[in-house]
């Protein structure tokens, strides 16, 4: 990796940062209602999977969405724009913080579902492998809707994703040939676990990937 690409993915981070930050200020004083879970602390990770992705290469998410879209390179405008409920957002301003998508970076979606962007992401590979293979159009296009033959998909969720059972089935099914995508899971430290984590079935996340025999 170049100077200028370091440079870059260093920039990204802190845009990521700045974002974050000013987000959890418009949440806790009112002027955006609602809550907002932020990506502060993680931006290495999610730019850093992003450098070696192409546009056309596809991301699921989790409920700490907004750092995923802009390591995505979305515009940081339209991502606060949809945070604020305007047109101009990536989902029309529906979305909001949690359920926001933007098919023009790839971005298959944040979601409130711990775990949620498993299932979605193992549709997309297989999708894009079904696609890949299927005959050209009649005038030797590849149709509009079909995805790039070596398009990858990422999946991006925390490690109370993996105690879900569509995490095993994605597993087996990744094993197995059926799909072909990766999954980036991030574990959050005892101390920070929220009440309702302890209360997962979940021991740490090397075991649960060690028991569906992906390497951690
Ligand atoms: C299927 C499901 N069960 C429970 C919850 C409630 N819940 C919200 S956040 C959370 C913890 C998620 O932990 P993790 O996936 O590690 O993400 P982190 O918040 O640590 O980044 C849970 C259990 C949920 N959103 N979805
Ligand atoms: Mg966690």
């Amino acid at each position: 990796m170049d100077d200028k690409q370091l440079l870059a993915d260093y920039r990204r981070m802190l845009l990521i940062r700045r974002f974050e930050e000013k987000l959890d200020s418009l949440f806790t004083s009112g002027v955006i209602k609602g809550t907002s879970h932020l990506y502060a602390g993680q931006e290495a990770v999610a730019v850093g999977v992003c450098a070696a992705l192409r546009s056309n290469d596809f991301m699921t998410s989790t409920h700490r969405g907004h750092g995923h879209l802009l390591a995505k390179g979305a515009d940081p405008k339209r991502v606060m724009a949809e945070l604020f409920g305007k047109s101009t957002g990536y989902s029309k301003g529906r979305g909001g913080s949690q359920h926001t998508a933007c098919a023009a970076v790839g971005f298959l979606g944040s979601n409130g579902i711990t775990g949620g962007g498993i299932p979605i992401a193992t549709g997309a590979a297989l999708a894009v492998q079904m696609t890949a293979s299927a005959p050209l159009t009649k005038d030797g296009h590849a149709g509009r809707n079909r995805a790039h033959p070596d398009a990858v998909v990422v999946c991006f969720f925390g490690e109370g994703g993996a105690s879900m059972a569509c995490f095993t089935r994605a597993s087996t099914w990744r094993e197995s040939g059926n799909c072909r995508s990766s999954m980036f899971a991030k574990t959050t430290s005892m101390r920070c676990r929220s009440h309702c984590m302890r209360n997962l079935r979940f021991k740490t996340l090397p075991t649960e990937l060690s028991r569906t025999g992906c390497p951690a």
